[in-house]
């Protein structure tokens, strides 16, 4: 180690100094961080090497917006906050839609960037990489924060993971303009200015009387049903979430990432009678699941309402830590506002042994409805069609997933998406990770990356091609740092499908078409990692044991039909005019 980055944040007889650099590092420290996930250069360089040698694991990408993805799902598989380094302006806005998208999920991160000089930036007289980049993160964050002080270092970092954890979780911005880092001050009084945050994300009991409210609509419905969102599984609380399904004998779905808060073979799952389940149910208890796009709204023709805005004329109960989520989209007839344990474990005091079980009649218009939905797509599945499509690829997935449900999965793409969402059964909580409220691309490797450091098991990504592409030169941070990751491409040449024509008839392919068989298992074999090129089920599947077994960092090539995706996958709804297509 040079002379230069050698600790002095314990102050000794020789160094009774510390620097703003160390102050980071100690406040970082200090509150249980142990990962950062970032991109070097000015002004944060020695920022970088100096936590790495006071034993921060420092993760480099090759893009910010995935070292931010990175940090973002950390923070939800944790529930601390995930923090993402970047470097001034450009590396600061690459970072800022992870942050973005972070915020929109709830999950819970701090991007921390250097800037340039106030004084100049303020002046815009033109510094390197010159940006007021606390205007610009502001309302794209739970909160921003600029520290120009060293002494206030240590609140900067507290305020920062308060705000990320406490109350809806989110993205928070830090702003650390490059002179702060050299800012000396005497150590003693720097580390007394470090705060170790007491209680960062407190409980919020829920009242008493809403409590009953929710418990007297739910014991009155006919046709009650469970919504379990990736709050839910945020939350942790699966032992109490579990309890509350179970006793109270309601069948339950699954939000795509609180797939595995319960098996999804539980036998209380509807998830295989989705469709069925919202127009018929009477009473639905939301439990960290907003009513977004991603539930129609809590209206419409899917909630059963006679066309696409009329209320469905279910009754609604929403657990949420976020006041003002109630009565967003619909009415909430029984907000039960307060973090997800506390609210469940008040909900299971008032559920003994003498509630009402739902009618058996609501129960086996479930069950049957399940049962023949999983019986028909027992048949696709096994099929063998040439070349594969999602199907016959995914019935593999299912069963690599089904022998290694510690295993981490991430999933983007429309139809790599959709269908890896309803075929995969997930087994465990917060092993589903994916494009969450946006249906964003560009997940893929940041959150494999995370996912794989985090919990130290096997990651399983499944990509669409397109999907893939966003973040597929982090194939090369995979490799650098040994992850066991196995990442597998669908493969269809393009973008849903690879079919499409130029309606010109000119030369230029279609906007949605690429290169045709495109070669992605040699991006790995380049950087040292285990290339796959596979055109059957059986190939894809030694290649994904074998990666298993061996946790070497691998990248199957699995070629799809190309005539097999759907536009825009299953949400052609908001795509009108591929809607009128099929
Ligand atoms: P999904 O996309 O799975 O339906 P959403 O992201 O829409 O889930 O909803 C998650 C909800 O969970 C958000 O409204 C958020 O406020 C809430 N939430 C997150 N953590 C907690 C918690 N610990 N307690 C209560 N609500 C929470
Ligand atoms: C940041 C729009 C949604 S899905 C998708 C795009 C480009 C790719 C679908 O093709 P893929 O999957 O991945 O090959 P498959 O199985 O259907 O063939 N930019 C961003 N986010 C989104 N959602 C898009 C564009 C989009």
């Amino acid at each position: 180690m040079s002379a230069n980055l050698a600790p002095v944040s314990s102050p000794t007889e020789e160094s009774t100094m510390t620097d703003g650099f160390n102050l980071v590092i100690d406040a970082l420290k200090l509150n249980g961080i142990k990962t950062i996930y970032g991109l070097p250069g000015i002004p944060i360089t020695d920022l970088t090497r100096k936590a790495q040698a006071q034993g921060l694991r420092v993760i480099s990408f090759r893009h910010e917006q995935n070292a931010g993805n990175a940090a973002a799902i950390a923070g939800f598989m944790t529930g601390q906050p995930g923090v993402c380094l970047t470097v001034s302006a450009p590396g600061f806005l690459n970072g800022l839609t992870a942050l973005a998208n972070a915020t929109t999920n709830c999950f819970p991160m701090i991007l921390i960037s250097g800037s340039s000089e106030r004084e100049i930036v303020d002046l815009q007289q033109g510094d390197y990489e010159e940006m007021d980049q606390v205007a610009v993160a502001r309302s794209l964050c739970k909160a921003a924060f600029r520290v120009l002080h060293a002494e206030d270092i240590g609140v900067g970092i507290a305020r920062a993971i308060r705000s990320a954890v406490s109350g809806r979780p989110g993205g928070v911005y830090l702003d650390l303009p490059a002179k702060l880092f050299s800012q000396a001050m005497d150590a003693a009084a720097g580390a007394a200015s470090l705060i170790q945050v007491v209680d960062p994300a407190p409980r919020q009991i829920p009242a008493p009387d809403a409590v009953k409210r929710a418990l007297d609509l739910l014991k009155g419905a006919k046709k009650p049903l469970i919504l379990l969102g990736k709050g839910a599984a945020y939350a942790r609380a699966d032992a109490d979430i579990r309890a509350l399904v179970e006793r109270s004998g309601i069948p339950y779905l699954p939000m795509s990432m609180a797939k595995g808060l319960l098996p999804d073979t539980h036998e209380l799952s509807a998830a295989a009678a989705r469709s069925y389940v919202l127009p018929e149910a009477d009473v639905v208890l939301l439990v960290g699941a907003r009513l977004n796009w991603l539930l129609s709204h809590g209206k419409g023709k899917t909630w059963g309402g006679k066309d696409h805005k009329a209320w469905g004329g279910q009754k609604f109960i929403q657990i949420d830590i976020s006041p003002t989520e109630m009565d967003s989209n619909v009415r909430i007839d029984a907000p039960l506002v307060g973090d997800i344990g506390s609210c469940v474990s008040a909900l299971l005091a008032g559920i003994d042994a003498k509630w009402p079980k739902p009618p058996a009649e609501w129960l086996n218009a479930v069950f049957d409805r399940r049962n023949k939905n999983v019986a028909k797509m027992a048949e696709t599945l096994a099929k063998d069609p040439k070349p594969m499509n999602f199907h016959s690829a995914l019935n593999v997935v299912r069963d690599i997933v089904k022998a290694n449900p510690d295993a981490m999965l991430v999933n983007e793409g429309a139809n790599a998406l959709d269908f890896t969402r309803s075929i995969v059964d997930m087994y465990k909580p917060r092993k589903r990770l994916d494009v969450g409220t946006w249906g964003v691309m560009g997940i893929g490797m940041g959150f494999a990356v995370a996912a794989a450091i985090e919990s130290g098991e096997p990651v399983i990504a499944i990509e669409g091609d397109s999907a893939f592409g966003f973040s597929g030169m982090e194939v090369e941070t995979i490799c650098r740092y040994n992850l066991p990751v196995c990442v597998v491409i669908f493969n269809n040449n393009g973008v849903y499908r690879g079919t499409d024509q130029n309606l010109s008839g000119g030369a230029d392919v279609a906007p949605t078409v690429f290169v045709k068989d495109a070669r992605y298992e040699k991006m790995m074999e380049a950087f040292g990692g285990v290339g796959v090129y596979a055109t059957t089920p059986a190939e894809l599947r030694k290649g994904m044991e074998e990666a298993i077994r061996s946790r070497r960092p691998t990248l199957i090539n699995a070629i799809i039909d190309e005539t097999a995706g759907t536009e825009s996958g299953r949400i052609t709804s908001l795509n009108p005019a591929a809607a009128a297509k099929k």
